[in-house]
């Protein structure tokens, strides 16, 4: 029988639902897929195509993932020499935040705008809880700063149905990745979006973290995909080296041309025109914070890393090899937890 293929739209623990042209299949990973001879990372993203042999009613194994076309990746957050593969095959990433409960965070917006450039995802702002603003709030500016940077950014609110039409055109035929910290909305918007879906959010008042526990594709009546994902706290920056990050603030990019040393990073030289341009108020505080904030988590990480993961059994480092076998499984098993759960 010809191999069948699908797109892998969840991930459990130890398996992974494939919608194909067929239906759903409940399906394990070959062998090869989840061994720990692999390396660590896992190898199957929600939004991989795969390819997939039927073992049963409703049930096969994944025997190849195809190429990807696109990935949103991040460092993981406790080994951040290991890629962690978010979601593959999207298009846009809709970066959403809230006005309050929990704060607005312009550094966590920064990250996965740089994250979505440099895989060529079209990345769109989204303030969410807008019903909760109240006069003289941060988003004001912000959404300003964005719009003036060419970014789109859109005020929603889940509950009180605002601007969740002008969302509904923004992702209509395109596969986007719903991304933030936990508490932001991401699954309120999904379910304002498409009523019937019913997707669990967090109860008012709840103190928890990470309502919802794992990455999904689902399907928009009016076209298009959407994918969910459970809130994160930290966002590391995958395969991003410092000299990278400047390119990313065109303005500070632009400055850096006047600075007096040639290599210089704005963080710490004398004479360096981005600074100059901050105490002048012509380039805003806000993004140099967050630019100063991102060059210092990337100084603590650079060091040899893993690198794509297409074919993760190939992708083993050196360090990684050494350990022993035990060491690997355990690692392995630990991380597809912490992929699922984002326990903090
Ligand atoms: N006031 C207000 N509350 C909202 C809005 N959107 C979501 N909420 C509330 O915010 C809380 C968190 O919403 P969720 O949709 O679970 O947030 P999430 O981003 O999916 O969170 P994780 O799944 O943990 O990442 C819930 O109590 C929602 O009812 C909104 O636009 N306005
Ligand atoms: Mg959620
Ligand atoms: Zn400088």
């Amino acid at each position: 029988m010809a191999d069948m293929q699908g797109t892998i739209t969840n991930i459990a623990s130890v398996s992974c639902s494939v919608d194909t042209a067929e239906g759903v299949y409940k399906c394990t990973a070959r062998r090869r897929l989840t061994d720990s001879d692999t390396g660590e990372t896992k190898p199957l993203a929600v939004g991989d195509r795969v390819k997939l042999e039927l073992t049963g009613a409703g049930e096969g194994v994944v025997t190849e993932v195809l190429p990807r076309r696109t990935k949103l990746s991040r460092a993981q957050p406790r080994d951040h020499r290991t890629e962690h593969v978010i979601v593959a095959n999207v298009d846009q990433v809709l970066i959403v935040s809230s006005v309050r409960r929990p704060p607005l965070r312009v550094g966590l917006i920064d990250r996965y705008i740089i994250a979505a450039e440099a895989e060529g995802l079209e990345p769109i702002i989204c303030i969410n809880k807008i019903d909760l603003a109240q006069p003289g709030d941060e988003h004001e500016t912000v959404s300003q700063l964005y719009r003036e940077l060419g970014f789109s950014v859109l005020f929603t609110s889940a509950t009180e149905d605002v601007g969740i039409e002008s969302l509904r055109g923004v992702l209509r035929d395109k596969s986007t990745v719903l991304a933030g910290h936990s508490g932001v909305g991401k699954s309120s918007l999904i379910n304002a979006l498409q009523p019937g879906l019913e997707l669990k959010i967090a109860p008012i008042g709840w103190r928890g973290t990470h309502c919802t526990s794992s990455v999904s594709l689902l399907k928009l009546d009016g076209g298009g995909y959407v994918v969910d994902t459970p809130g994160i706290r930290e966002f590391g920056l995958w395969d991003i080296e410092r000299r990278d990050v400047a390119q990313f603030f065109p303005r500070i990019w632009e400055l850096s041309r006047e600075c007096h040393m040639p290599d210089c990073t704005h963080v710490h030289e004398p004479e360096c025109a981005v600074k100059a341009a901050v105490e002048s108020g012509e380039l805003p505080r806000l993004r140099y914070k967050s630019y100063v904030e991102i060059m210092e988590s990337i100084e603590r990480w650079e060091e040899p890393r893993r690198t794509d993961v297409d074919r993760p059994h190939e992708q083993v480092s050196q360090s990684k090899r050494r350990l022993s076998r035990r060491t690997r499984k355990q690692g392995l098993r630990r991380r597809w937890q912490e992929d699922l759960e984002e326990p903090q």
